[in-house]
């Protein structure tokens, strides 16, 4: 077996031991279609206020300008679906928030892939990715096989759904690539695009992020919330399943095995009155460790006000 063979091999290995579900790997190239893609929707402003995406545009398109002498992007899939759901008529809170911040759970476990290739290949450069690098992660996960873009705009995987987070690992390693996936199984389904409470899911896999649940609930920070959205958010306070939730795929989704990614008990019980007595200081000391403090205590109070009304 040559060297190629045998580190992809031990990349996989490990990536599934240190805790991720699947991992695929994709060649370090420029990602000329996917420019074009985030060029026409930073031009349409469907980043609305989260500037950042305008940032470093070459960067995230090109891993070699991120990584110098990147050879492969290794991608891998974690995944949050919980056991147990929300109560009926609460607040409603998307499932990726009902445990601890993913950001600390996967850099850690990025850590550890890396070490690991360290002790079992020798000096492997590299460095590891979640979410708010300019990375696009979908992308990557396409790329590597492990599976389609919906038209919900989420990666889907055909074993079980979309309820993953997305980590890459970009290195110097010369790999074997997967085939990118071929196939869309979507098909005539409309199901996320009819369901959305926004009309965020615009035609040819385009997510508007500036009409997304999502993105006023958690992004908008300090801001208000657009009046002319009244009555269109569907109790949710904190981001938004419902493009997931119908999708037909993910009756195929399975409970998660990382124990970090279990509810928190406040998360599936908080009643509307319980999070209208709540106080800053339980807040802090209740979601310390939770996706949920991103909004700050002023965001979830703004977002419960605009929910009634
Ligand atoms: C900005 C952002 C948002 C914004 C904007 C959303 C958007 N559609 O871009 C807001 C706040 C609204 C948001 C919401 C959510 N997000 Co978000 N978000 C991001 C972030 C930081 C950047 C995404 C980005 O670059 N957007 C720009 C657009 C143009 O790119 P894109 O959506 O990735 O789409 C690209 C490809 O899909 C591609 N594409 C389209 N068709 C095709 C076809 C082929 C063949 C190929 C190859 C590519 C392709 O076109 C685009 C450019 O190439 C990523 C993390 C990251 N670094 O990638 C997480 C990320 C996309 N979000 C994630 C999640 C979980 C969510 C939510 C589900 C959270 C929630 N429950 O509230 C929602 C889902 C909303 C939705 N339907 O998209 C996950 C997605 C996991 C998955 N399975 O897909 C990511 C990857 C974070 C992570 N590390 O896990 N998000
Ligand atoms: S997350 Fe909610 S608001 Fe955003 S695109 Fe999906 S259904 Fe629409
Ligand atoms: S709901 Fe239907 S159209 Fe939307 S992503 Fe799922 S399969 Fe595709």
């Amino acid at each position: 077996m040559n060297y190629t063979t045998q580190h992809t091999r031990i990349v996989k290995e490990t990536a599934l031991s240190s805790g991720f579900d699947f991992c695929g790997i994709a060649k370090a190239q420029r990602l000329d279609d996917d420019a074009r893609r985030l060029e026409r929707w930073l031009s349409k402003g469907m980043h609305g206020s989260m500037k950042y995406m305008e940032n470093y545009f070459e960067l995230r398109v090109d891993p070699q300008k991120l990584v110098p002498s990147a050879k492969s992007v290794i991608t891998l899939l974690i995944n949050y679906f919980p056991s147990k759901e929300q109560h009926e008529d609460v607040p409603k809170i998307s499932k990726y928030a009902y445990g601890k911040d993913y950001h600390d759970v996967i850099k850690s476990k990025l850590q550890t892939l890396l070490k690991t290739l360290h002790e079992k290949i020798g000096e492997v450069k590299g460095r590891g990715f979640v979410d708010s690098a300019p990375v696009l992660e979908r992308s990557w996960a396409q790329r590597s096989g492990l599976g389609w873009i919906g038209k919900n705009g989420n990666l889907i995987t055909k074993e079980s759904g979309s309820f993953y987070f997305i980590a890459t690992l970009i290195t110097d390693l010369e790999l074997e690539y997967d085939d990118p996936f071929a196939k869309d199984y979507c098909g005539t389904c409309t199901k996320c695009i009819d369901s959305c409470p926004t009309d965020a899911i615009l035609p040819n896999k385009v997510v508007d992020g500036s009409k997304c649940i999502s993105y006023f609930t958690i992004e908008l920070k300090e801001m208000m919330i657009p009046g002319e959205m009244h009555g269109k958010f569907d109790n949710w306070m904190f981001g938004c399943d419902t493009c997931q939730d119908v999708c037909p795929w993910n009756r195929f989704s399975k409970g998660t095995d990382e124990t970090a990614f279990t509810p928190i008990r406040e998360v599936l019980n908080f009643s509307l009155h319980d999070w209208e007595e709540l106080t800053e200081e339980s807040f802090k000391r209740i979601f310390k460790d939770s996706p949920i403090r991103r909004s700050k205590f002023g965001g979830i109070k703004r977002n419960l006000k605009f929910l009634s009304g």
